[in-house]
């Protein structure tokens, strides 16, 4: 697929979702992405993707590399049949950015998803993986955390291997968002990373499924009762401005510029985030 077939096609509808502001200025957010420098020279920011199973976390991945590429990718494995957990391993995504092994300065963490809410050992993997104690590569399970011992436990993170923004991933097309006790395990990991500093954003994805109307007009998103942000916010405690909806890329053969939109905005303002974290850290 070459990058003159990909090449999202101008928007031309008077009436697109940028206009409306609902997902923001695609160049003005491809312009932010792309300049984006962390303020001290050599850091990275690590985003870390969270979420139940099968949410698209790994496709979420893959939307943002096909967004910045100009053509759809698939970096991170996805299964089509999502009855289990994916992706076992702690993986860092990184993005080239025009010449080989030049990258963009922020990072794309995935992990296994949570099973369920008992899930404790996800919980407690969490919260290692947010300080920088998980290696690249280490395989998770569900029935024991990562040891003090395993030669996957970073005893030494540096600032670059901590997470500074923390991304949950909604799988909007579900009739329960996330049960009761889903939401307590997810506001139980959303307290350690506060407690750490580290802000905290949710995507929810398969708004293309969730609310089928915004194939014809995607201006229906934010409007749509139908994607339960607001009971969402209450119950995990994630304010509404930090909470966003995006279609993956997962069956499309060529990008489009409405999907290119709400990826791109969503990217920009969990970047955002995280660089006034990090510039906290950095002044401590
Ligand atoms: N319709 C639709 N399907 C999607 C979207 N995002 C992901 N999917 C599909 O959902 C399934 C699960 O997606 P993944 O990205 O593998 O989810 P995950 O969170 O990484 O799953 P685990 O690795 O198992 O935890 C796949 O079949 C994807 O194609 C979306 O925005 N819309
Ligand atoms: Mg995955």
């Amino acid at each position: 697929m070459g990058a003159k077939q990909s090449k999202p096609a101008e928007d031309v509808n008077p009436e697109s979702p940028s206009k409306f502001g609902l997902g923001g200025d695609k160049q003005t957010d491809l312009q932010f992405v792309s300049k984006y420098k962390p303020q001290t020279e050599g850091q990275q920011l690590r985003i870390l993707l969270h979420g139940l199973n099968g949410a698209g976390k790994s496709s979420f991945i893959n939307s943002v590399h096909s967004v910045l590429k100009g053509r759809i990718s698939a970096l991170a494995l996805v299964d089509s049949i999502a009855y289990d957990c994916f992706t076992k391993q702690y993986t860092t995504y990184k993005i080239e950015k025009g010449n080989p092994n030049t990258f963009y300065p922020f990072v794309l963490n995935d992990m296994m998803g949570m099973k369920n809410a008992n899930d404790r050992v996800h919980v407690k993997d969490m919260k290692r993986a947010m300080r920088g104690h998980v290696k690249d590569g280490y395989t998770f399970n569900h029935v024991y955390k990562l040891s003090k011992e395993d030669p996957y436990y970073n005893e030494s993170p540096t600032i670059n291997d901590k997470v500074h923004v923390l991304v949950c991933v909604i799988d909007a097309s579900t009739d329960d968002l996330c049960g009761e006790n889903v939401a307590r395990t997810l506001r139980e990991i959303r307290l350690e990373a506060s407690e750490l500093g580290i802000p905290q954003v949710a995507v929810f994805t398969k708004i293309d499924a969730a609310v089928p109307e915004i194939k014809q007009d995607i201006r229906n998103i934010y409007k749509s009762k139908k994607l339960k942000m607001e009971r969402f916010s209450v119950n995990v405690g994630i304010p509404m401005n930090c909470i966003f909806a995006v279609q993956n890329y997962h069956s499309e053969m060529h990008l489009h510029n409405d999907i290119d939109t709400l990826i791109l905005s969503t990217l920009r303002r969990i970047i955002a985030f995280g660089d006034d974290f990090l510039n906290k850290q950095n002044m401590c």
